[in-house]
């Protein structure tokens, strides 16, 4: 057994571990690594890992015993019954007191689980959202870590330092126990889904109104990232319309398959939503927009039976065509994140997490793929007011919807009139229409679930809580309406 004393250890070489190892080093920390396949270890030792303070353990054995105490140990596998697999084959390995950290995207429900089962035994469990791909992971991830606050005290100062900085604060805080980290991470991925489809429908409407080439759309991003859509979204989408193929020298982007794929986060995130009755349009069309892509083959022999659409000439201003878009995208997605917000929040009272979305929005700012310039402006907004019931109410967004609102709207027009779907546009515009609305139709509904189930509805001139059905056919007796007091 070595002599070795890391100040932290991690399990799993894949893209992830490797970078996360490599940045941890870089800062001045000692990291002992084991990878199932012991040859990737070996790779790792003899290529990026040489001649750096990184110990290539032989066996789990030999990786646990290289650890200074309290030992903590990071699991970086593939989420889902391989972390369950380390975590077991770890636990006779370690003491009380030591710490398991996932870094993984794991479900938080499994974080949950495991983290009462170490707990019956002595161990910490920390189930840690990392976000920011490969490249975050080497130079500056934004980490979300859950577990408890002693755990937090050992973890934080590594996370702390290993994290993206931005205006000098590193994008790590400690989001709240249990599995709170890695149900963060989940919210931050749906969010994620919800930008990247807003802003492909933004490219969508614009093709197909005033056709910019792929350098047009090149400086329109390049526009656009100057500005209140500064962001790592709009950034890269501004690098892919400017990359050539080799092969052809064609814009890339014209020559790649239409059939996005999805790993499980955004479905995720959609389905805790509908749990908790909370509206997350936004994303739901993102999920959605994303299953519709991938039936390529069904979507094609659609287009040859259903009826053409033809859509009529753009005549109006392009340039003011393109800021209404850009609008658009700003609009929708203040909505997707005061949605996603509002899940954080119903979350945080059901688990007792007590989040903090401030916090959240400061260590989403640098290191993940949804960093963007606007989050400063959600930080302000909490700590403005802590308790403030939808972000779409903070003053400085009411006026951004005041500016962008008649934009927003031509812009769904002019995809509606050229048959370009929208999906996440128009779902962001019916929750924002739906929310400021004092009055919705729901009488109507109401009026429906009485006369076929006998529900009951509350009356406007009558006080809430008062229920009433009415006989609406007059069969079997009276029309007459029947109170029920609740
Ligand atoms: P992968 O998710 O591709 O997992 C590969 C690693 O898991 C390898 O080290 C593999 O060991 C190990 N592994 C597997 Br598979 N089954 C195992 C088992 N039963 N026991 C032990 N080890 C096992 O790696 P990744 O892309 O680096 O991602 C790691 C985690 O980070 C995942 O949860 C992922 O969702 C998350 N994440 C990824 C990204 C990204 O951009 N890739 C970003 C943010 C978060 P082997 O070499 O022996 O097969």
């Amino acid at each position: 057994m070595s002599t070795q004393q890391s100040d932290i250890g991690l399990i799993g070489l894949a893209v992830m571990g490797e970078n996360l190892v490599l940045n941890m080093e870089s800062k001045g920390f000692s990291v002992s690594v084991y990878n199932r396949t012991a040859a990737v270890t070996e790779r790792f030792a003899g290529g990026r890992a040489k001649g750096k303070n990184i110990y290539p353990a032989k066996s789990l054995e030999d990786f646990v015993s290289s650890l200074a105490r309290p030992r903590k140990a990071m699991i970086m596998v593939k989420a889902g019954g391989p972390v369950d697999a380390v975590i077991e084959q770890l636990i006779p390995l370690l003491e009380p007191g030591d710490i398991i950290i996932d870094g993984g995207n794991s479900l938080w429900t499994d974080t949950q689980r495991r983290e009462k089962a170490l707990k019956e035994k002595g161990l910490h469990y920390v189930g840690a959202g990392v976000s920011g791909g490969e490249e975050g992971a080497l130079n500056g991830p934004s980490i979300m870590p859950g577990g408890s606050e002693e755990s937090w005290k050992s973890v934080g100062p590594i996370f702390r330092k290993i994290a993206a900085i931005v205006e000098g604060e590193p994008c790590c805080r400690h989001m709240g126990t249990d599995g709170a980290g890695h149900y963060v991470k989940m919210i931050h991925n749906g969010i994620e889904y919800g930008d990247m489809q807003l802003i492909c429908e933004a490219y969508a409407i614009l093709k197909a109104a005033i056709y910019p080439t792929a350098e047009e759309f090149h400086q329109i991003f390049a526009d656009w990232n100057k500005g209140e859509l500064n962001s790592y979204l709009i950034e890269i989408s501004e690098q892919i319309f400017a990359k050539k193929d080799e092969e052809t020298g064609r814009p890339l982007v014209d020559l790649i398959l239409d059939k996005a794929g999805q790993k499980g986060t955004g479905k995720w995130t959609v389905g805790n939503a509908v749990e908790h009755s909370v509206v997350l349009s936004t994303v739901n069309a993102a999920v959605e927009a994303r299953i519709l892509s991938s039936m390529k083959t069904k979507r094609v022999a659609a287009s040859a039976i259903l009826p053409v659409w033809e859509a009529p000439p753009f005549t109006g201003d392009r340039k003011q065509f393109i800021n209404d878009v850009r609008d658009a995208l700003y609009a929708s997605k203040i909505v997707s994140y005061a949605q996603g917000l509002d899940l954080l929040g119903t979350a945080s009272k059901f688990y007792g997490w007590n989040l903090n979305f401030g916090d959240i929005a400061t260590i989403w700012r640098g290191g993940c793929i949804i960093r963007a310039a606007f989050l400063n402006r959600i930080k302000e907004a909490y700590e403005a007011n802590p308790s403030l019931e939808n972000l779409m109410l903070a003053p400085f967004f009411t006026d951004v919807f005041a500016k962008s609102q008649a934009g927003w709207r031509r812009a769904i027009v002019s995809a509606v009139e050229r048959g370009v779907a929208a999906p996440a546009f128009t779902a962001s515009l019916g929750y924002y229409d739906s929310y400021r609305s004092a009055r919705l139709p729901a009488n109507l509904l109401q009026a429906q679930r009485d006369f076929f189930g006998a529900h009951t509805y509350e009356r406007v001139d009558k006080p809430e809580g008062e229920f009433f059905h009415t006989n609406w056919t007059g069969q079997g007796g009276s029309t007459a309406s029947t109170t029920y007091n609740a």
